[in-house]
């Protein structure tokens, strides 16, 4: 598992770089409520030149440099839920996943705030640091936290639609501003579901591995274009799949 142990190092030390300048890296925007900071860039100039020195066949995918993809692929987002960041909220994270002829085999999710290093290969569980992660077991939807990710990649309308289906539903809701970590509380069971109506491939690889190897189920993400436009995306756990999928209106496959 060289590239296992190689990106889960990365990614700590990445997210030791970002945190030198938490709150305060200076800020510019992409787009409506699409902030992105020097740190940013900075740090997926570090994670992408140690992938390229230690991999150099690999193709790279990062958020704020792009790239093309390749049959061995990293999806990186340097700095995910960088809005928190740029305003000093300590929910925010570095994602790393690999995929390898389409199929996502390694996720790393490292939070700074925390000092916590979630993993996961295919094959081998999903870990918080050594600790082994479970989905929840949670059948109720009633009883249910989904938390709906947001961003002007979809119209208004339809986000607040989303969340009216979830609410009558009987659900609670939850948007913190970083996909990554959403999938990685489905993975540690602090959450029962997470949806988004249109997520990029940087934002979710790695927390697509993190919730499969946790028990849970997930939407078909990297089918059609995924890896370079973007899906909707679910997660959950299996005795909520149906529901989800009937909410969120995107089939479910495991
Ligand atoms: C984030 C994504 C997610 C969205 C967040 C935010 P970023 O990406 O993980 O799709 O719900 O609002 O956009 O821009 O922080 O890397």
């Amino acid at each position: 598992m060289v590239r296992y142990d190689f990106c889960r190092a990365l990614a700590r030390d990445a997210g030791k770089l970002a945190h030198t300048a938490f709150g305060t890296s200076a800020v510019s925007l992409k787009g409506r409520h699409d902030v992105v900071t020097e740190m940013d860039r900075k740090v997926e100039r570090f994670i992408r030149a140690a992938l390229a020195k230690r991999f150099p066949d690999d193709a790279i995918i990062g958020e704020e440099d792009g790239g093309t993809s390749g049959e061995r692929l990293w999806l990186i987002d340097p700095i995910d839920g960088t809005a928190n960041y740029a305003r000093g909220l300590p929910r925010y994270c570095v994602s790393i996943g690999y995929v390898e002829r389409g199929v996502p085999l390694l996720g790393v999710i490292y939070d700074p705030s925390h000092d916590w290093l979630y993993s996961a290969a295919k094959g081998d569980g999903a870990w918080l640091d050594g600790r082994r992660l479970a989905v929840s077991d949670a059948a109720d939807i009633g009883r249910a936290t989904v938390e709906c990710g947001w961003s002007t990649r979809r119209p208004a309308q339809a986000y607040v639609d989303l969340l009216a289906r979830v609410m009558h539903a009987g659900a609670a809701i939850r948007r913190a501003g970083s996909g990554a970590l959403g999938l990685a509380d489905v993975a540690a069971g602090r959450a029962e579901a997470y949806a988004e109506l249109h997520i990029n491939a940087w934002d979710c690889a790695a927390g697509i591995v993190l919730v499969t190897e946790a028990g849970g189920f997930v939407s078909d993400f990297f089918a059609g274009d995924g890896v370079r436009s973007g899906n909707p995306l679910i997660a959950t756990n299996a005795a909520l799949a149906g529901k989800l999928a009937e909410i969120v209106g995107v089939p479910i496959v495991r």
